[in-house]
């Protein structure tokens, strides 16, 4: 079996209006697909992250190319290896790996449909769970606006919700509208050196997160995550900026976290994403992927999620798009996701994005996650 054509479609689907509106809104909804045809009538589908600088990735993606046309995909760890050989100099994380990651999703998708098996089955899971899920929501500019968001989350039936704000008033104002059963979390990207962070995870003990993510700047910075998670009395999460399963090594040789979150667009696809969720079990530290996504990358989570072990929650976004990217709708009930039964991701492409949101300069907003 070959690889015969693939195709690179950088996208930027505006997102659905939602009242009250999110500084975010403009800068979300980018992602490249990837598909990846054969002659044996078999196509797999990727995602690579794309938020920021997706012409850029497409250009890694392009340089892939000449390497995987009449290359044989049903062996994906073998022809990724070889990828991440050719592409070493820039490619061991950020915009290289997202690229990698995004062809080792699809190499994925084409191996279950081979196999006739669906993802999670391939790669050791034995039986479709429902997934606990948390809904990740936007940052908003008010507190009650925070309160209204978190209201809606409960009404939609998450029983886990995130915020992204960076203030204590708003997580007060959560915690007062989700009540006590209600799991909450706190997500601030980076902003705090590590006194700040300290301070502030320590101001947020009232609330009872059930993580502090990312509070300190840079997101690689983990003997200061180590110091707040020492003395700040609240578990930290980080990993969605980290790539590789060296890079998570060090991450967890600094005692950083207490959960970790490989983003599968991001780490180096899904046999990257393995060997680190292994890695983290074997730690005993908690795995929450990043997942803000609304296509393969989501899809691809699910089945690693339902498949290893030492998995808490799957993320899904607190948002969705004007044209979703996938046939087939989000399996969502009682707060719990399903997992796609069919072989591979189990899911069709929505050709339709590809003429109506093809990513332009002026379609793509930079997302600025300071605002
Ligand atoms: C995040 C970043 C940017 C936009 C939305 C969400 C985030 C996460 O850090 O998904 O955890
Ligand atoms: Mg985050």
């Amino acid at each position: 079996m070959k690889i015969t054509e693939v195709r690179i479609h950088p996208l930027a689907i505006p997102l659905r209006q939602e009242t009250p509106p999110s500084p975010w809104a403009a800068g979300l909804g980018q992602q490249i697909i990837i598909q990846i045809f054969t002659d044996a009538g078999i196509t797999g589908l990727g995602e690579a992250f794309a938020y920021g600088v997706p012409h850029a990735v497409c250009t890694v993606l392009e340089g892939f190319k000449p390497h995987l046309i009449g290359a044989d995909p049903t062996h994906p760890e073998v022809l990724i290896e070889h990828l991440a050989k050719t592409s070493m100099l820039y490619g061991r994380r950020g915009l290289g790996l997202f690229a990698l990651s995004g062809i080792d999703i699809a190499l994925w998708d084409i191996l279950g449909q081979v196999k006739k098996q669906p993802l999670y089955k391939l790669l050791g899971g034995t039986e479709a769970k429902r997934l606990p899920a948390y809904i990740s929501l936007l940052r908003y500019h008010t507190p009650p606006e925070v309160a209204q968001v978190v209201a809606r989350g409960l009404e939609a039936g998450f029983r886990a919700i995130k915020l992204h704000q960076v203030d204590l008033k708003s997580v007060e104002m959560a915690r007062r509208v989700a009540g006590d059963r209600t799991e909450l979390m706190l997500d601030v990207n980076c902003p705090w050196n590590r006194d700040e962070a300290l301070d502030m995870a320590r101001a947020l003990a009232p609330y009872r997160l059930a993580w502090l993510e990312e509070p300190v700047w840079p997101p690689d910075d983990y003997a200061s995550l180590a110091y707040v998670r020492q003395g700040g009395g609240v578990p930290i999460a980080c990993g969605e900026n980290e790539g590789t399963l060296y890079g998570f090594q060090h991450l967890l040789a600094r005692e950083a976290a207490d959960v970790v979150q490989p983003s599968v667009t991001k780490v180096g696809g899904i046999s990257e994403w393995r060997r680190i969720a292994e890695l983290a079990a074997r730690r005993g530290v908690q795995i929450a992927p990043h997942s803000f996504y609304f296509g393969p990358g989501f899809i691809a989570t699910l089945h690693l999620m339902a498949a290893m072990p030492g998995c808490t929650y799957m993320e899904v976004a607190g948002c969705s798009l004007e044209t979703p990217l996938l046939q087939e709708p989000l399996d969502f009930r009682d707060g719990t996701l399903g997992v796609p039964e069919a072989p591979g991701l189990g899911v069709t492409f929505n050709n339709e994005v590809i003429g109506r949101h093809p990513y332009t300069a002026a379609a793509g907003q930079n997302l600025d996650v300071s605002r």
